[in-house]
C-alpha cells in the first residue's frame, strides 16, 4: 500500500478557481469559458475545502493489494465539534495521473456510493474503483458498529449521532463524491448510483426518498427500512421464549422445526427443491413437532411450550386486540439468527432507544408488555429512523430503484419491504389501488425464495444485480427477470427471480434445475395473504386498530375477505 499522508488542507479556493463549484450556476459568460481541465490528485490535495468551511480534505494516490491505483480523497465533514463524518472518495486515475481506458483517464464517467451494514458505514471503495467507477463510502459519523451512543447516559437522545447515522453522512457522501469527481476529471459524472444491502439498502431508500434529484439508479437490497419497528420486532422471539420456555430454545430444535416446515410446504409450490417459494402460504404449525405426537420428528422434538413459542416467532408480535404489530420470521428461515443464546445486539440497543434508557433491560418485558415498547419506539424515534417517505422526486426525475430481498431473510422480516412496495404501488396507482405495473416503471422488487440476509441460504442466489440496474438506467432495459443460481453437492440450479408480485412458475417440462424451464407469472398478492398482514396503526401499537392504508390495501376488500373466512377486525377506538 502506497500511502502518502498529506496534511489536511483547505480545498475551497482552488476548487472555486477550477470552476468545480459552479455546475448549478451556469451563466452565459460560463459558456464561453474553456471547459475545466482535470487536475492531478496532488493538486486536489493542495487545493480547497470544496467551498465548504465544514470540510477538511486530504488526497493521495493509494494502491493496495490486487486493487488498481486510484486517487483517494478523504473528507472530514463537521458542522460542529460533535459532528465528525468521514467520507472517502476513490477516483480511478485521470489522464493527468496516467489513467487510460475510460472516458477521462481510467474513469467510466459514473459514481457509485457504497452502503454500510448494521450500525456501521463502510470506507472501502475498492470494488467500485476497480470497476472504473468513482466509489464513495462513509463511516456515518461514528466508528465501530454500536448504536448505543444514540441515547445519552442522561436519557436524552443523541440526535447528532442518530441523524448522522441515518441520513446526514450518506447525503454528504453522494453530494461530495459528485463534486470531487467533477473537480478531478473536469467533467460532471454522467450517471450516479447507489449500491448497498441491509443498512446499505436502507441508505439507498433514504437517498431515493430524500435526495431524489442526485441519483439515477439505486440498488438497495434487503433494506433495513422501518428501522425502529423491525429491530424492535427482532426481540419478539426472545421475549416469547423467555415467557413460555424460560429461555432460548436449543438451536438443534429450531433447525429441526425449520426443516419440518420446509418438508411440509416445499412441494406445494410445484417444485420439490428444498425451498418454500412464498412462505406466507405455508401454515405449518410447530405443534406437529411436539414430542410423543405421531408427526413428531425422530430427534429434537418440542415441548408444547417450545412449539407455541416457535409458532409465535413465525406469526410476529400482536397486541391485546390480536392485531399484528410487525411481521414474523418466515417458515424456512434460520431462526437462530435472532433467537440464539444471545439476542441480536441491535435489537437490544433498539429497546434502549425506544425507552430512552441505556440500562433498560429487555428481560423485564413480557409478551403483554411488548406492544407498549413498540409503541414507545414509534412515538419517540421512528419518524427519524424509519425511512418510509415517498419517492415522488426520485420518480419524477427518472430514477430507477432495484431491490432484492431474500424470502428467508433471518434478520429483516421480508414482508416489511413488501409492505413498503405495496404502499408505493398504491401511491402511484390511479385510484389509490395498488398498481404494480405502474410502479414497476421505476421501482422493482425481486423476491429471492430461500435466500437469507443479503445472500446465502438454500435458494439460488441473485446474479449481476448492479449491472442490471445500470442497463435499466442507461439503456432503458427494465429487468423482467433476474437470474439466480446455486450449486449444492455438485448440482447447479438456476431460476428466474421475478418482480413482485410475480413469481417463477415451472413450465411443466424439462429440468427444474434450469431457469429456461420457468417463466415469471402469477400473482402473489392474494387477498387472503395481504389482508392477514395488515398492521396495527403506527404509533398506536399498544391498543391500536388495523391500518389498511398503511399496508396499501383497501379496507373493503379485506372486510369481504374477513367475512369469507369468518374473521372479524376490531373497531374500538385507537389509543
Ligand atoms: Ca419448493
Amino acid at each position: 500500500m502506497v500511502h502518502r499522508s498529506l496534511p489536511f488542507v483547505s480545498l475551497t479556493a482552488a476548487l472555486v478557481g477550477l470552476g468545480a463549484l459552479a455546475p448549478a450556476m451556469s451563466t452565459e459568460r460560463d459558456r464561453h469559458k474553456p471547459p475545466p481541465a482535470p487536475v492531478s490528485c496532488a493538486e486536489l490535495a493542495s487545493a480547497p475545502t470544496l467551498g465548504n468551511p465544514s470540510l477538511r480534505v486530504s488526497a493521495n494516490v493509494a494502491l493496495s493489494g490486487s486493487n488498481v491505483a486510484y486517487c483517494q480523497v478523504n473528507l472530514l465533514y463537521s458542522t460542529s465539534p460533535e459532528q465528525n463524518i468521514n467520507i472517502r472518495v476513490g477516483l480511478p486515475l485521470n489522464s493527468v495521473d496516467g489513467g487510460t481506458g475510460g472516458v477521462e483517464g481510467a474513469w467510466n464517467g459514473r459514481t457509485q456510493g457504497i452502503g454500510g451494514g448494521g450500525c456501521a458505514g463502510s470506507l472501502n471503495v475498492d470494488a467500485p474503483v476497480n470497476a472504473g467507477y468513482v466509489g464513495s463510502g462513509t463511516d456515518t459519523g461514528h466508528t465501530g458498529g454500536s448504536c448505543e451512543p444514540g441515547v445519552n447516559p442522561d436519557g436524552t437522545y443523541n440526535l447528532q449521532f442518530i441523524q448522522d447515522f441515518i441520513r446526514n453522512a450518506i447525503k454528504q457522501q453522494v453530494i461530495l463524491s459528485k463534486l470531487v469527481a467533477r473537480a478531478y476529471y473536469g467533467v460532471k459524472p454522467a450517471y450516479n448510483y447507489w449500491n448497498g444491502c441491509s443498512t446499505g439498502g436502507r441508505q439507498g431508500y433514504l437517498l431515493a426518498q430524500e435526495l431524489g434529484k442526485e441519483l439515477d439508479g439505486v440498488l438497495a437490497n434487503a433494506p433495513a427500512i422501518y428501522w425502529t419497528r423491525f429491530q424492535t420486532a427482532q426481540m419478539w422471539g426472545q421475549i416469547v421464549m423467555k415467557d413460555l420456555v424460560g429461555g432460548p430454545i436449543a438451536a438443534a430444535k429450531l433447525s429441526q422445526t425449520t426443516a419440518s416446515a420446509v418438508a411440509a410446504c416445499d412441494a406445494a409450490d410445484g417444485v420439490a427443491d428444498g425451498v418454500i417459494d412464498d412462505p406466507r402460504t405455508c401454515k405449518f404449525s410447530a405443534t406437529a413437532n411436539i414430542c410423543g405426537t405421531p408427526t413428531a420428528p425422530a430427534a429434537n422434538c418440542l415441548t408444547p411450550q417450545e412449539a407455541e413459542a416457535i409458532d409465535k416467532i413465525w406469526d410476529g408480535p400482536r397486541n391485546a386486540k390480536e392485531n399484528k404489530i410487525w411481521f414474523g420470521l418466515e417458515r424456512g428461515t434460520n431462526l437462530s439468527g435472532l433467537n440464539g443464546t444471545n439476542p441480536f445486539a441491535l435489537g437490544v440497543t433498539q429497546f434502549h432507544w425506544n425507552e430512552q434508557d441505556r440500562n433498560f433491560d429487555w428481560k423485564t418485558v413480557t409478551e403483554d408488555g411488548y406492544p407498549q415498547v413498540a409503541q414507545d419506539g414509534s412515538r419517540n424515534i421512528a419518524d427519524v429512523t424509519d425511512t418510509f417517505g415517498d419517492l415522488d422526486t426520485f420518480r419524477h426525475q427518472g430514477g430507477k430503484l432495484l431491490t432484492f430481498v431474500g424470502g428467508n431473510d433471518q434478520l429483516i422480516m421480508p414482508r416489511g419491504v413488501i409492505n413498503y412496495y405495496r404502499q408505493m404501488a398504491s401511491r402511484y396507482g390511479k385510484h389509490g389501488e395498488p398498481d404494480f405495473e405502474r410502479l414497476q416503471r421505476f421501482y422493482r422488487l425481486f423476491r429471492a425464495p430461500g435466500v437469507a440476509h443479503c445472500g446465502g441460504g438454500a435458494g439460488p442466489q441473485p446474479q449481476n444485480l448492479f449491472n442490471t440496474l445500470v442497463n435499466w438506467v442507461e439503456n432503458d432495459v427494465a429487468p423482467d427477470q433476474i437470474l439466480s443460481q446455486i450449486t449444492t453437492n455438485g448440482v447447479t440450479r438456476t431460476r428466474p427471480l421475478c418482480p413482485y408480485p410475480q413469481t417463477a412458475i415451472y413450465n411443466g417440462g424439462g429440468s427444474t434445475n434450469d431457469a429456461a424451464n420457468f417463466h415469471c407469472g402469477g400473482n402473489l398478492e392474494e387477498r387472503r395473504l395481504v389482508c392477514a398482514d395488515v398492521l396495527a396503526k403506527y404509533k398506536h401499537e399498544a391498543k391500536g386498530n388495523l391500518d389498511f392504508k398503511g399496508t396499501g390495501v383497501d379496507r373493503q376488500e379485506c372486510r369481504r375477505e374477513s367475512h369469507a373466512y369468518g374473521r372479524h377486525d376490531h373497531h374500538d377506538h385507537d389509543d
